[in-house]
């Protein structure tokens, strides 16, 4: 068995070359204090490369958390009885989307369950497709919905409606592992809903999951999946036990896997967008997130909205610390900076257009 030197693996990401999956798994099993410095400090170098010391914010409206699915770690799972869930009005959803627009922030990400209500009617995904176009004029921000797997023709009403990023979270690419975190759900058709979106020309967001039993193979595995796709945002978040669900006793994993992730993910994605979300420790770890080379600050929620986290429903929200003021000293102290509305709009137009000339060059070659 040859074996991987550190310097090596790192030289290549710097020279962005392409790691490969054994070079992946190496960076992943790093044990020694002074070697995951390095890793971090790479993938920084990385960050600052691409986006200076600027980062982006994320809006969150997590508007139905009623969901027909059973996901195993997820609360919103249908026979999670002990939930107690709610469904926002059109005007409540513009409501919140303004307050986040006008608190800072550069994106509105409109999340909901695979809510029984929209999936058993197509007027009622016309109505989202439209109210999307509405919060996007009203907030003038770029938009990103997550609204699970939607149908080809939802897809495209949300494409037609102006739509930048759509996101669906595989969670895993290792297909026995799906079978049990989504039971009843297609591997293939959560996969293919992506391909499809990024032909109607949405950016994609593609997340997994740490600490659900997966090994460092199936992350090298999931970064090649990414890759595949094409995805402009890809992400990892740490499990967390959720009451009501089969998974409660579970441990959430040491946040050093997830760390590790992200850094291996800015190693993989150096030009990308990489979440650091607040949907898993509020506040705390944020740095340490940034550190490990993230530049997008994900789940910030307007306080006494009534809205909740997906992993976190309540940590940190009424506080008031899931916002641009309680992020800005976190980044202050790093010496990183809140990105202007235009950066993050010049980026999004940036990626929209070169995705709208892959995609002609495609049909041309078909
Ligand atoms: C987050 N809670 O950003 C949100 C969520 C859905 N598009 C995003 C997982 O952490
Ligand atoms: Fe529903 Fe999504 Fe939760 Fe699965 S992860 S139960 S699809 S809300």
């Amino acid at each position: 068995m040859f074996s991987l030197k550190l310097e090596d693996v790192l030289g290549k990401a710097l020279s962005l070359r392409s790691l490969t999956g054994p070079e992946i798994v190496f960076l992943l099993g790093l044990k020694e204090e002074d070697e995951i410095c390095l890793l971090f400090q790479t993938a920084q170098v990385l960050r600052e490369r691409f986006f200076g010391p600027k980062v982006f914010a994320y809006g969150f409206v997590y508007f139905s958390t009623y969901c027909r699915n059973n996901c195993r770690f997820c609360s919103s799972r249908i026979s999670n009885r002990q939930k107690l869930r709610y469904r926002k009005t059109e005007s409540e959803i513009r409501e919140a989307a303004s307050s986040l627009a006008k608190s800072g922030v550069h994106l509105i990400d409109l999340t909901m369950g695979e809510d029984p209500r929209y999936y058993g009617r197509r007027e009622e995904f016309e109505g989202l497709a439209e109210l999307a176009a509405v919060v996007k004029r009203e907030t003038g921000l770029p938009l990103m919905i997550s609204p699970g797997a939607v149908s080809e023709k939802t897809l495209r009403d949300f494409a037609e409606a102006g739509v930048d990023w759509y996101a669906c979270y595989q969670e895993t690419h290792n297909r026995r592992l799906f079978d049990e975190l989504r039971p009843g759900q297609s591997y293939d058709g959560r996969m293919l809903k992506k391909y499809r979106a990024r032909d109607m020309g949405m950016l994609i967001e593609e997340g997994i999951m740490a600490g659900v039993g997966e090994t460092n193979l199936d992350i090298a595995n999931s970064v090649s999946a990414m890759r595949g796709m094409g995805a402009q945002q890809t992400r990892v978040m740490s499990f967390i036990p959720q009451d009501g669900t089969p998974m409660v006793d579970r441990h959430s994993p040491l946040r050093l896997r997830e760390l590790l992730i992200i850094a291996v993910l800015r190693l993989a994605f150096p030009d990308r967008l990489i979440p650091a979300s607040l949907d898993i420790d509020g506040l705390a770890n944020l740095k340490e997130r940034l550190e490990a080379g993230a530049n997008v600050v994900t789940s910030l929620i307007p306080p006494s909205m009534g809205l909740s986290g997906v992993s976190q429903a309540s940590l940190d929200i009424n506080e008031g610390n899931r916002t641009i003021q309680g992020i800005i000293p976190v980044l202050d102290k790093i010496g990183l900076e809140l990105a202007d509305a235009e950066d993050y709009g010049n980026w999004v137009g940036k990626e929209r257009k070169k995705l709208r000339r892959q995609n002609l060059n495609c049909e041309a070659e078909v």
